[in-house]
């Protein structure tokens, strides 16, 4: 028996795939995580370095779509839902089937504990849409990585989601020059930081680098 809240997003999905939306207003790339509590890895925040959706939005110009009917301004867009492998698999396998058909080009499913299946079913199920799984504890690797020959799944290590969004865009940039050329100028601000970072430390000295770059508590 599936929860009504379950069903409905079921259906949603369903519809939505159905729908057969043009490309620009339908979602690029599809977030799932298995709780909630997964959040902080795959978004960012509570202590958590920035996450899978602050590299699409912040660093990439994606939005995030949360309404079918009213896709963004932005070219590029992002989807985000909790689905969990075991506690609700109906709905895992219904967000895996239905991603090509709603547009989803790259999935990225994120998972925790030592049963972190999202990201391995998902694969499995929207093959051959790629998926890029997330680990989000260290004890979850395996159950991300570990699958058998013939059943691909790509992941990043363990809390690395703003990597695998970078993957994601990467994959995305092949069919999107301009994507490409965002994906190029954050590298290029990356480089940057470390060449003012390594300048500074020189000419300050490890002290006056110390004094103007850490918090007086460090
Ligand atoms: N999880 C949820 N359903 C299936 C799995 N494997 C994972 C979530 C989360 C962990 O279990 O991805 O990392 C704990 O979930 P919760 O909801 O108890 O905090």
């Amino acid at each position: 028996m599936t929860a009504d809240s379950v069903q409905s997003l079921i259906d949603q999905l369903h519809e939505e795939a159905a729908m057969d939306r043009p490309t620009a207003e339908t979602p690029d790339v599809g977030i799932v995580m298995g709780s909630d509590s997964d959040l902080p890895t795959m978004a960012g925040g509570q202590g958590k370095r920035p996450g899978a959706t602050v590299a699409l939005g912040d660093e990439l110009g994606f939005d995030e779509q949360t309404d079918y009917t009213d896709a963004p301004e932005a070219r590029f867009t992002f989807e985000t839902f909790v689905v969990s492998a075991h506690r609700t698999p109906e709905l895992m396998y219904a967000y895996a089937e239905t991603a090509a058909d709603r547009g989803i080009d790259v999935i990225i499913a994120g998972a925790g504990g030592k049963s972190a299946d999202l990201p391995n079913m998902t694969a499995s199920i929207a093959y051959p849409l790629p998926v890029i799984g997330v680990p989000v504890q260290e004890k979850s690797v395996d159950s991300v990585i570990g699958m058998p020959q013939g059943a691909p799944i790509t992941a990043v290590d363990a809390g690395k989601s703003f990597n695998a969004a970078l993957s994601a865009a990467q994959i995305l940039a092949r069919q999107y020059p301009e994507l490409e050329e965002r994906l190029v100028a954050y590298h290029q601000g990356l480089q940057e930081d470390v060449g003012d970072v390594s300048r500074d430390l020189h000419e300050l000295g490890t002290p006056g680098f110390k004094d103007e770059y850490w918090d007086e508590d460090d």
